[in-house]
């Protein structure tokens, strides 16, 4: 059986506050990632799902978007939960400030253990960049967003689940939309409790972003930039979705971390060559808007997702990362290795073939195969 994650210790001198050791992670001042001064704002309208809606890749996928998020019950369901918080992301802020303790740190970690208690997986805070706003949003309004910290929850999308499923079958809408809906549950809560001390924020969730949550939360350290070019934490992989909280609650931000990625990804092309889509790079790094990256084609794997008749989405590519692993000997040896002893790290992504985590193990699979066809439920034909 999976193991679950580390037990949270109830000692108030203990560092650690969430599930996961991040404060034993090596801190380091710049992230890994190369990051200049020259990066541009984005428009939302210009991201692979609104040119799937605008019909940028034919009407077929415009239509097939139509039903996406809600052909499985279930990710219809969750996605449904989702939508009911878009109201709730901002509010009227308090007229006085509440008596807060003065110092940042006390702050954040008062911030991160309510977020703990609200059942994140994992909290992290950085300052806010302009180049993580968006310029506009999905609506075409202007954003102007000049808040200074961004607060990141990250909700885990279940390894068990991940195990018992291929990573592009039934499940796997379902899969991001358990990390949608609990991070923006927690957000929304969290930003109304900072309104209440009496000062603004915001939170951002699926339906409802003014900001790019990849460069967050690579700059409140909560992983390195992978290869994927989404962000690899090292007990979670990429298996998580996150919401963010953008606040002026005087906050002490973390550091980015370092645990040896960017030469693990260089050597393991696991997503590369496992991406039905062919959507991922497996060569070099490039420089590309003023970052570096492995740049990954957004429109072959926007298309994928949407239109994928074997399944409700996909996620293969997190499925298959040797660090998407249950807490235990794999994935320790998987941290060591990438921080330690970087020479094996092409040995441990073929060993990693031989455990068999990256298949599909039927005894972990729960859910029903359903797909919703003009409003009734049946049972999907089965592809390879
Ligand atoms: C639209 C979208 C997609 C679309 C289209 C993406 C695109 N490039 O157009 C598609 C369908 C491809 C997609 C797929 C997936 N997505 Co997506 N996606 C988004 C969304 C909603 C918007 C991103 C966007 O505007 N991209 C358009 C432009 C900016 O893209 P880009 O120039 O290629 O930049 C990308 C990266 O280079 C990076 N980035 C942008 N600016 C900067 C600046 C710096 C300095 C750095 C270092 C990085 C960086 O972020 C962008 C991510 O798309 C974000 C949520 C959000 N608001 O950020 C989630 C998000 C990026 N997706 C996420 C995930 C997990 C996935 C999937 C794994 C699906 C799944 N099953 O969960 C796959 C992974 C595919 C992949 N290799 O990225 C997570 C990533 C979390 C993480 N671990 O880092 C996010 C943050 C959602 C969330 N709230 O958690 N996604
Ligand atoms: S989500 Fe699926 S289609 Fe997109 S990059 Fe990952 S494996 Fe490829
Ligand atoms: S599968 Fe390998 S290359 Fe891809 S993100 Fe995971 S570690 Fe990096």
């Amino acid at each position: 059986m999976a193991k679950k994650p580390y037990h949270r210790k109830i000692s108030g001198r203990r560092e650690q506050l969430g599930p996961y050791p991040m404060e034993k992670l090596k801190k380091v001042k710049q992230p890994t990632t190369l990051i200049t001064d020259d990066i541009p704002r984005f428009d939302e309208r210009e991201h692979g799902f609104a040119r799937t809606i605008r019909g940028d890749f034919g009407p077929h996928l415009a239509h097939e978007f139509e039903r996406f998020i809600t052909k499985h019950p279930l990710g219809a369901a969750l996605a449904n939960m989702a939508g009911i918080m878009v109201p709730l992301v901002d509010g009227e802020v308090a007229q006085a400030k509440a008596p807060l303790p003065e110092a940042p740190q006390v702050l954040s970690r008062h911030i991160k253990q309510l977020g703990y208690f609200l059942r994140a997986d994992i909290v992290g805070i950085c300052r806010l960049p302009q180049y993580a706003v968006y310029h506009h949003d999905l609506a075409g309004n202007p954003v102007e967003l000049n808040h200074k910290y961004a607060i990141l929850i990250v909700v885990d999308q279940d390894f068990d689940t991940m195990y018992g499923s291929t990573g592009n079958d039934w499940i796997s809408g379902s899969q991001s939309f358990i990390g949608y809906s609990t991070s923006a549950f927690i957000a929304c809560i969290m930003a109304d409790y900072i309104r209440k001390l009496g000062y603004p924020a915001r939170a951002h969730h699926v339906f409802n972003y003014q900001v790019l949550v990849v460069p967050l939360l690579l700059l409140a350290g909560i992983g390195e930039l992978s290869r994927l070019g989404i962000v690899l934490n090292p007990f979670l992989g990429t298996r998580f979705k996150a919401a963010v909280v953008t606040t002026d609650l005087p906050l002490e931000p973390d550091s980015p971390v370092d645990f040896g990625l960017q030469e693990f990804c260089q050597k393991c092309l696991t997503c590369a060559n496992e991406c039905h889509a062919r959507a991922l790079p497996d060569g070099e790094k490039v420089m590309l808007n003023g970052y570096e990256n492995w740049r990954f084609d957004a429109d072959l794997c926007s298309k994928y997702r949407v239109s994928n008749q074997g399944g409700s989405s996909c996620g293969r590519c997190i499925k298959l990362c040797p660090w998407n692993r249950p807490e235990g000997w794999t994935l320790d040896l998987v941290r060591w290795m990438s921080k330690d002893a970087p020479f094996l790290d092409g040995l441990l992504v073929k060993m990693d073939n031989v455990w068999g985590y990256g298949k599909q193990n039927e005894r972990y699979k729960w859910w029903l195969d359903l797909e919703d066809v003009d409003g009734s439920l049946k049972i999907p034909k089965k592809t390879s």
